[in-house]
C-alpha cells in the first residue's frame, strides 16, 4: 500500500528503500512500461528485507548497487535521528521513581484485619463480620499513590496518570503497597481442627512471603479483658513467620520484615480508659518488640492514614518503572509488575462471592457460615452494560437450606439486596444477582 502511496507521490519518506522503488515505478509508468515493470518492482521488493538488515543486495544487476548504497546511507541517518529524539524524550521526561511494600495484616481472629485492610486500601476488597474466621484465605488489594512535586494522589485513574506526564519536568515517586489480609490466627494448642490448622499456616505462609507485618489487636478487648493468647501470639507470631520462610530468594523479604503493632478499634475505648492504652501498648511492645506502634480505628477510619504514611516511608525504592517491568532484577521486587496489572486478587466472579459470604455471615447464625458453600456459577456482561451474577448457595442437609431461605424467603432476599447493593456501590455498575440455594450431594 505504501508503495502505491509512494507512487501516487503522497507518502512521507518512512523507507528509503520504498520511495525509491516507487519513484521508479512512476517514472516506468510515465514512460509507458506500465506492468512489466510493476512485475519487476514486486520481485525488486522481495529483495528488500536483506537489504534492510545490511545483507549484499542479490540478483538484480541494475540498480541494486546504487540502491543498496543510497538505503544504507537513508538507513544510518534515520538512526542518528531516532537516537537523537530517544535522547531528547529522555531529558524532557520527569524524573520517575517507583516504590513497593508487601504488607501483611496478621492477628487473632476478630481483631479487625479485614476491616484495617479495606480501609488502607480505600475500598471494600474482603469480607468483615462480627463472626471469628470470616476470613478464610489470604487476599490482597494494591493502593497505589504518586507524589509529584511534593502533592500526594492515591489510586489515580490511568487517565489522570497520562494527563499527568504532560506536566514535565516535576520529579515523581509512585509507591504500590500490596496489602494483604490472612485469616485470623491462633496457637498450636488451639487448634480446634484441620481446616483451622491450614488457614493459620496460610496466614503465616503469606507473612512470609511480605515486607512489612502488620500485627492488628482488639485494643478494646484487651483492655477490658487481656487474651493471654493473644500475648502469647504476639510473642511468637514473628518465630511463625520465620518458619515459613521466604520462597523469594535474594529478595526483600529475605530481611527481617519491619512489624507493626496496630492498635484496633480505639473508638471503643472512652473517657478515663483512654490513658490506659499507653500502659496496653508498652505491655504489648514489651513483648513483641515493634518498629512503630499505631492507634486505630478502621470503623472509624482515624489513624490509619499515618499507618500509611508510615509504610509508603519504609516502602522499597526501585530504579526505574522500566526495571519494574522486566522482574525486578536484584531488588526482588518483581512482584510489583504484578501490581501494576491485578488491583486486587479478585476478579468479579470471586470479588461477587466475598460480598454474598460477608452477608451470608452477617445475616445467619450457628454453623450455617461455615458450612455453606458458596459456587460461582456464571458472570456476564449484558448488552446495557450491567453485570449478571448467578451463584448456588450450597448447605449439606435440607433444614439448613430452609434456614438460608428463610420465612417466605426473608433471609435469602436480605442477603441478596445487600450484597447487590455493595457490589453495586463498589463496581460502579448495575448488577443482576442471582442466588440459588441448593442441598449439595453428600461426598
Ligand atoms: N468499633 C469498631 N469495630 C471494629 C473496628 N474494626 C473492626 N471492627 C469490627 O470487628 C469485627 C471483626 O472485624 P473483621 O475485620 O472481620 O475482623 P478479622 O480480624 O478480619 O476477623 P477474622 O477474619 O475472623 O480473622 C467486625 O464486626 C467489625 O465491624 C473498629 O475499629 N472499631
Ligand atoms: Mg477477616
Amino acid at each position: 500500500r505504501e508503495n502505491q502511496q509512494a507512487s501516487k507521490g503522497t507518502s512521507k519518506p518512512a523507507l528509503g528503500s520504498r520511495v525509491a522503488l516507487g519513484g521508479m515505478a512512476s517514472a516506468a509508468r510515465a514512460l509507458g512500461w506500465g506492468e512489466g515493470l510493476a512485475q519487476w518492482r514486486r520481485v525488486a521488493l522481495l529483495g528488500l528485507p536483506s537489504l534492510r538488515s545490511q545483507q549484499p543486495a542479490p540478483t538484480i544487476p541494475f540498480y541494486s548497487t546504487y540502491l543498496s548504497r543510497k538505503l544504507r546511507k537513508q538507513q544510518q541517518h534515520q538512526a542518528v535521528v531516532v537516537e537523537k529524539d530517544r535522547d531528547r524524550d529522555r531529558d524532557r521526561e520527569p524524573k520517575r521513581s517507583i516504590k513497593g511494600l508487601r504488607v501483611g495484616l496478621i492477628g487473632a481472629p476478630n481483631a479487625g484485619k479485614s476491616a484495617l485492610t479495606n480501609v488502607l486500601l480505600g475500598r471494600k476488597v474482603t469480607a468483615v463480620s462480627g463472626k471469628v474466621n470470616t476470613t478464610t484465605s489470604q487476599t490482597f488489594g494494591v493502593v497505589t499513590s504518586r507524589r509529584v512535586a511534593g502533592h500526594l494522589q492515591v489510586n489515580e485513574s490511568e487517565q489522570e496518570r497520562s494527563e499527568e506526564k504532560s506536566n514535565e519536568c516535576s520529579p515523581e515517586v509512585t509507591t504500590r503497597l500490596m496489602i494483604f489480609d490472612t485469616p485470623g490466627v491462633v496457637d498450636h494448642k488451639h487448634y480446634r481442627n484441620m481446616r483451622q490448622r491450614e488457614r493459620v499456616s496460610d496466614a503465616y505462609a503469606t507473612a512470609a512471603l511480605c515486607d512489612a507485618l502488620v500485627f492488628v489487636v482488639d485494643a478494646e478487648r484487651q483492655l477490658r479483658k487481656p487474651d493471654p493468647r493473644v500475648e502469647r501470639l504476639v510473642v511468637e507470631y514473628r518465630r511463625e513467620v520465620e518458619g515459613f520462610g521466604s520462597g523469594d530468594a535474594g529478595g526483600q523479604a529475605a530481611a527481617m520484615p519491619k512489624s507493626v503493632l496496630a492498635m484496633n478499634k480505639v473508638d471503643l475505648v472512652r473517657g478515663s480508659r483512654r490513658g490506659d492504652l499507653l500502659d496496653l501498648a508498652r505491655r504489648l511492645n514489651d513483648l513483641g518488640s515493634f518498629d512503630q506502634i499505631f492507634m486505630v480505628s478502621s470503623l472509624k477510619g482515624t489513624g490509619t492514614e499515618d499507618l500509611l504514611a508510615y509504610l509508603r516511608s519504609v516502602s522499597v525504592p526501585h530504579r526505574t518503572e522500566e526495571a519494574v517491568g522486566h522482574g525486578g532484577g536484584a531488588g526482588g521486587t518483581g512482584w510489583l509488575s504484578q501490581c501494576e496489572d491485578e488491583e486486587s486478587s479478585h476478579d468479579h466472579s470471586s470479588y461477587a462471592v466475598e460480598l454474598v459470604k460477608e452477608q451470608v455471615y452477617r445475616r445467619l447464625n450457628g454453623e450455617i457460615p461455615y458450612v455453606l458453600k458458596i459456587k460461582p456459577v456464571s458472570t456476564k456482561f449484558l448488552r446495557d452494560g450491567s453485570l449478571r451474577i448467578e451463584q448456588d448457595l450450597l448447605v449439606n442437609h435440607m433444614k439448613k437450606k430452609k434456614i438460608v431461605v428463610g420465612r417466605k424467603g426473608q433471609a435469602i432476599g436480605q442477603i441478596g439486596c445487600r450484597a447487590r447493593a455493595e457490589l453495586e456501590k463498589q463496581l460502579g455498575l448495575k448488577v443482576h444477582l442471582i442466588l440459588n440455594v441448593k442441598v449439595r450431594k453428600q461426598d
